[in-house]
């Protein structure tokens, strides 16, 4: 979606207006009931200027869409012209936002270092990064692994036991690729700080494998929802024809620009002008390139549905090794529930989800030959992507209890 509206000056009656950001949007929950009603949900979908935080997946499974003031008397004449159920869960999302806003603001000039009680802005994240590759030399090493289109530098961390044994098996985690679902990097941040600075509770995890973390994937798109338009999702690389931004899940190089990728720049899942154009998405690739034969886990964390997926998503059919896919993910889930009752929902993408090619599991699956791939979307908070500061703490600690379960899994295995 592009930002018509952010902040935009609405000349009226001769003296100019502030137009908050996303001001009189609605955020609507629209229901399926009938395969009729789920080809006109599927058809809407594909409209650019509708934005599908959740997208449509199966019967009587509702779909979640933001629409802007202006279309809203369309989008809803269609969905009662075709029976289609709806909710408005959200009259005004302007009014969330800018709770959140200042929310964060006031909770990250409370805190020294880092924080699990806002939202850290990317340059705290490669800071808190850096503090700990000084304070833990022996066991931690950070390293410049290239830069975003806008320059900002991309990093990841190695937390090893400080054996200093070399190609140990490893467990690289990624977070922050579609830019405005803000928990996955601090769910990322917190495997960092678990693995680092609870060590002592952690070491086991550490005895056969290294870790690497690259918790930010996208952080232009990650600073773009901070400052500038919340609902971002794309990397902010202007395409050769009309819009900026291309969706880093549809961009990677294995079945790229099949399934669920669309070819238009100013859809929000917009493939790229071919695989791997982005440069964030170069770096995850380039990575795990080099992690070749040692990278036996990759996991990747979105929000949101809370969702266990792994491979394919470009297909219906599953891979010849998708009991072992299944095992370690259902580990993950079923330490989640009965820690915390939460519940996952496991399975393959397509099958479970939706299909869409060209993601960065597939791909660390089928061509980095990786065993174990799996994308984690975390649960939704607020009307999505929108945790409160006073969640995070929960989801992040409730994440690390399924992550711990699905590494151990893994390295009992491997
Ligand atoms: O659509 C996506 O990229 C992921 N969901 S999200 O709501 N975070 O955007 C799911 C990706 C699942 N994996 C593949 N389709 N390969
Ligand atoms: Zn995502």
């Amino acid at each position: 979606m592009e930002v018509k509206i952010l902040l935009g000056l609405l000349a009226c009656c001769g003296f100019a207006l502030v137009r908050a950001e996303l001001e009189g949007y609605k955020i609507y929950d629209v229901t399926p009931t009938n395969t009729f009603e789920q080809q006109i949900l599927e058809h809407l979908s594909k409209f650019e200027d509708y934005d599908f935080f959740h997208r449509p997946r199966a019967l009587n499974v509702s779909s979640r869409v933001m629409i802007s003031p202006e279309d809203q008397d369309d989008f809803e004449n269609t969905l009662n012209k075709f029976s289609l159920g709806f909710e408005v869960i959200n009259e005004d999302v302007s009014k969330a936002i800018h709770l959140e806003r200042s929310q964060n603001t006031l909770f990250r000039s409370m805190s020294r270092g880092v924080s699990f009680s806002s939202f850290q802005r990317f340059n705290q994240i490669n800071a808190y990064l850096d503090e700990l590759a000084a304070k833990y030399p022996n066991r931690v090493t950070v390293n410049n692994v290239g830069k975003s289109y806008e320059g900002r530098q991309i990093k990841t961390i190695t937390i090893t036991n400080g054996d200093k044994k070399a190609n140990k098996n490893v467990i690289w985690v990624d977070g922050g690729i579609h830019a405005r679902e803000w928990i996955a990097p601090a769910a990322a941040l917190y495997v960092i700080n678990q693995l680092v600075e609870n060590f002592s509770a952690n070491k086991d995890l550490l005895t056969k494998y290294d870790w690497v973390v690259m918790p930010v994937v996208n952080p232009d798109g990650y600073e773009y929802t901070h400052t500038k338009s919340r609902m971002w999702r794309k990397t902010r690389k202007p395409s050769s024809s009309s819009c900026t931004g291309t969706d880093a899940n549809r961009n990677f190089g294995f079945h790229w620009g099949e399934v669920g990728a669309s070819s238009s720049s100013c859809s929000d899942t917009f493939r790229g002008e071919k695989a791997f154009s982005e440069p964030e998405t170069q770096v995850v690739r380039d990575q795990l390139l080099k992690l070749k034969g040692r990278a036996k886990f990759y996991l990747t964390i979105h929000s949101y549905g809370n969702y266990l997926l792994y491979p394919w998503g470009w297909t219906s059919q599953l891979p010849s090794t998708v009991s072992n896919l299944d095992e370690v993910a259902k580990a993950g889930a079923n330490a989640i529930r009965s820690a915390t009752g939460t519940k996952y929902t496991v399975g393959s993408s397509t099958n479970v989800l939706y299909a869409a090619a060209g993601g960065s599991d597939d791909w660390a699956f089928g061509v980095a030959g990786i065993p174990i791939s799996i994308t984690m979307e975390l649960p939704a908070g607020g009307s999505g992507f929108d945790p409160s500061p006073s969640q995070i703490k929960p989801f992040v600690s409730e994440t690390w209890i399924g992550i711990k379960a699905m590494a151990q899994k893994v390295i009992s295995k491997y």
